[in-house]
């Protein structure tokens, strides 16, 4: 059902209707051809918030019960749980066939990605992984930049995301995880550095915990060697004060043999080419109607995201962060963690490999 003809309009349900899921359900409601038709969530009263705020008739609180009731006619589902679902719920949305999109963090255990990207690819259902953040424009203007050559071969790169912006308040589980920022925020930061530099042969991290209330680690820096020899720096926090604080922004620095790029946090792009000239260029986002400030380069993300999922649903190819190259980014986070814990150098897992 993942692949229809031009002009349907594609329906599809939501599961999970938490603090993320709105900005998910905003952007389908801005997008032509595509219908949220059904809502699911084991907790009554969020389910009840979303169906007033959506209008939404058909709503489940399990996910089992709905696909039964629905079945045939769901083209796809967007589940927008927090991870410890998604082991449960990808494999009953691909005995349905409908096309998956699933948040990240996609599975909590490289193991359980594997088996759950292998069902799917039996079922031949589509596996999409909402993976956001290379949406974001001044990110997608910056990879863009890279790619076309304009600073040349790049050797070095720097993705830096430093925050002290109150996550716990909209999040509060992110407070009680062991493990925090590397696996909720890095996983998107790394993403960013696998889309602006290819696969990671092997990377070394440290991590902290600055914040004493919380279980997790706050504050991770990486360092990463690409197969294509970049060295790239990682680094997150959300525990750095700062008068102007950036949050939700990742600031990218990538030096070439022709040339450097600097993304500034007042969303500027600045090519600088090997004769000391610097063009610079306003990536600034474009945010949709309803977001709101500071969320709104990431709200911008998820349409865009949801946009090119829509357009590949109907060109019949992958959007780029299916499930098997999400795979990629998820072990950069476990090789993350055991470095952490080991102090050593560690070779991350690779899908195919
Ligand atoms: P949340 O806890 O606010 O919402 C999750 C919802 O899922 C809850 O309402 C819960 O009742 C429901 N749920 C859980 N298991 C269920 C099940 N088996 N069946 C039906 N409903 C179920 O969480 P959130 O902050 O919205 O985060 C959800 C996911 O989105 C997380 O994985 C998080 O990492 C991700 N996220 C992504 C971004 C991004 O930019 N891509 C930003 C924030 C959060
Ligand atoms: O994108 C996320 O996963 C969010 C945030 C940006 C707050 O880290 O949890």
């Amino acid at each position: 059902m993942s692949n229809e003809q031009p002009g349907k309009t594609l329906q599809g349900a939501l599961i999970g209707c938490g603090f993320f899921a709105e900005n998910q359900m905003r952007a389908w409601q801005d997008l032509a051809g595509v219908e949220i038709v059904a809502l699911c969530d084991r907790d009554p009263q969020r389910l009840a918030r979303f169906q007033a705020l959506f209008g939404i008739e058909d709503t489940f609180t399990d996910a089992e019960t709905m696909f039964a009731a629905l079945s045939g006619t769901l083209d796809f589902v967007d589940i927008a749980t927090t991870t410890q679902a998604h082991a449960t719920l990808v494999p009953l949305a691909a005995r349905h066939g409908a096309a998956i999109i699933c948040q990240k963090p996609f599975a909590g255990s490289l193991e359980t990605a594997r088996r759950l990207i292998e069902l799917c690819a039996d079922r031949g259902v589509s596996l999409g992984i909402h993976e956001n953040f290379r949406w974001q424009r001044a990110i997608r203007q910056t990879i863009e930049a890279l790619r076309s050559g304009e600073i040349g071969r790049p050797f070095f790169g720097r993705i830096s995301y430093r925050s002290g912006f109150d996550v716990y308040r909209a999040q509060p589980y992110l407070a009680e995880v062991e493990r925090f920022i590397i696996e909720d925020l890095g996983i998107h930061v790394l993403d960013i550095a696998r889309a602006l530099f290819g696969e990671v042969e092997r990377l070394g991290c440290e991590t902290t915990r600055v914040n004493p209330e919380i279980n997790g680690e706050d504050v991770a820096t990486l360092m990463l060697r690409h197969e294509d020899g970049v060295t790239a720096v990682v680094d997150c926090s959300y525990a750095t004060r700062l008068a102007d604080d950036p949050f939700p922004q990742s600031l990218i620095e990538v030096d070439g043999d022709r040339g450097s790029l600097r993304l500034r946090q007042d969303f500027k792009l600045e090519i600088h080419d090997a004769e000391g000239r610097c063009a610079v260029r306003d990536v600034r986002p474009e945010p949709p109607a309803w977001s709101e400030s500071p969320w709104f380069p990431i709200q911008q993300s998820v349409l865009a995201f949801q946009a090119d999922w829509l357009e590949a649903q109907r060109l019949g190819r992958s959007v780029e962060t299916r499930g098997d190259d999400n795979f990629n980014t998820l072990a950069l986070v476990d090789a993350a963690y055991r470095a952490a814990a080991t102090h050593q150098i560690v070779v991350p897992e690779r899908w195919g490999r």
